[in-house]
């Protein structure tokens, strides 16, 4: 049993109540109280205690939508436009996948881009898989781990090798699960899967009750393939796959597939109409928003007014550096921060925070996301300016790295002089 405090300790619950000289009281299993931080040390006495001075403790952060395989690239693949970058894919994936770019193995750059999460104070990756590569990596981290399995795949004489193939990949995930590792599925798009392949693939899911993640409506070229099967997607699988085809689906006929299903992830939304979001919000799912990757790859951000308006929960990820220059939480919040100019600043922040914990939990199963007696002893420790109120804005715009990380009542992060902020 031990106990931390600080300044404030941000609840991160539905009124987003902070206690000011707060405490937890916690174990390797779970929160066992939370008061101040004076009273927990005088109800416990003996047990060990640790104060931080000017910061801020909250849940440790979820980042439900990142390719960790991806980490090698820097500067490989086009931005500025989502065609050209999924030409740039489909002609470097080999190369990025090579064990050795420039010096530094696939594994050292899959191990730097966990570190970027972790000191970012991210205890939690949605971490989608496109080849099995990361898997034995991510399973050894503290992390823990909703690891998505993907499929991908359009061509209608490969279908069953492709299935197959998932199959596997599921099968060898799963002899990693345990509490912190998690199997699940990530549907790539409706753009690049088959409708056999992701009939087949979501029995599977809804039969072991995965956890589901997709791209959805990404891009304008995707609306307009999903519209009327023409655009840049026509010519991307004559030239790829010297295939001439069209869509398996509308938007609306791809989301049917889904509606047995709860707690989908749907990636992106950039192009979801008030009918999508509906569907979305009937369904339960959530919108992961990625808005780095989205200025990098589409010059748009979502709209979180508009999922507001069907109550869908907001969350935040980082994608892959395949499309952002880092895995890092805390700066994916603090260019939301400042690139979404039309939001009230401090209750903007706020929502933010909320899309990095409370929002990513909301109707599952795991006790984490807020801090609360019962949940799992997920912490971060920020450093924020000295001041008498909690802003929200303050820990987006001042911490650059997470002073402290528990996960499951364990301080898991390394720290050295380079990152230490306190
Ligand atoms: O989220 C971004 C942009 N949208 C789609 N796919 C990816 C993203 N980052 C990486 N990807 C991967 C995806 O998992 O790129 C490949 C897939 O394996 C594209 S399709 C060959
Ligand atoms: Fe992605």
């Amino acid at each position: 049993m031990q106990i931390i405090g600080a300044d404030f300790v941000v609840l991160c619950d539905a009124e987003f109540r902070v206690f000011k000289r707060g405490g937890i009281c916690f174990d390797s299993k779970e929160i066992l109280a939370i008061d101040s931080y004076e009273g927990l040390c005088a109800q416990y006495k003996g047990v060990p205690s640790q104060y931080f001075e000017s910061c801020a403790i909250t849940p440790a952060l979820a980042n439900l939508h990142l390719h960790l395989e991806f980490s090698q690239n820097a500067g490989l693949l086009h931005f500025g436009n989502f065609g050209k970058w999924l030409d740039s894919v489909l002609e470097n994936r080999e190369v990025l996948m090579q064990e050795n770019l420039e010096g530094i193995s696939l594994k050292t750059a899959m191990q730097q881009g966990i570190q970027e999460c972790l000191q970012s104070g991210v205890g939690f990756v949605g971490a989608v898989s496109s080849y099995g590569y990361d898997l034995k990596i991510l399973a050894d981290s503290p992390l823990r781990v909703l690891y998505f399995n993907e499929v991908i795949g359009s061509k209608a004489g490969v279908l069953d090798f492709l299935f197959q193939n998932f199959l596997a990949r599921l099968e060898d995930s799963k002899s990693f699960q345990s509490e912190s590792f998690i199997p699940a599925v990530a549907i790539h798009s409706p753009y690049s899967v088959h409708s056999k392949l992701l009939e087949k693939v979501l029995e599977v899911a809804r039969k072991e009750n995965l956890p589901l993640s997709v791209h959805f409506l990404e891009s304008l070229a995707e609306k307009e393939w999903l519209e009327s099967s023409k655009g840049y997607f026509k010519s991307f699988f004559k030239r790829f796959f010297g295939e001439e085809i069209t869509s398996f689906y509308s938007a609306q006929s791809f989301l049917e597939f889904f509606k047995n299903t709860k707690n989908t992830y749907f990636v992106h939304c950039l192009e979801a109409d008030s009918l999508a979001l509906e569907t979305i919000a009937k369904m339960q799912g959530k919108i992961i928003t990625c808005p780095k990757s989205n200025r990098l790859l589409n010059s748009k951000l979502l709209n979180p007014r508009a999922l507001e308006r069907y109550g869908i929960p907001l969350c935040l990820g980082t994608d892959g550096k395949s499309s952002n220059d880092s895995l890092s939480l805390l700066d994916e919040l603090r260019i939301a921060l400042f690139a979404y100019c039309n939001e009230p600043l401090e209750s903007f922040a706020r929502e933010l925070l909320l899309s990095v914990t409370r929002n990513a939990f909301l109707n599952t199963t795991f006790k984490l996301g807020s801090l609360q007696v019962g949940n799992l002893a997920d912490f971060a420790v920020f450093k924020i300016p000295k001041t008498r109120e909690f802003l929200a804005q303050n820990l987006i715009l001042y911490a650059r790295w997470a002073n402290a990380l528990y996960i499951n009542g364990v301080e898991v992060l390394k720290r050295n002089a380079e990152t230490n902020n306190l």
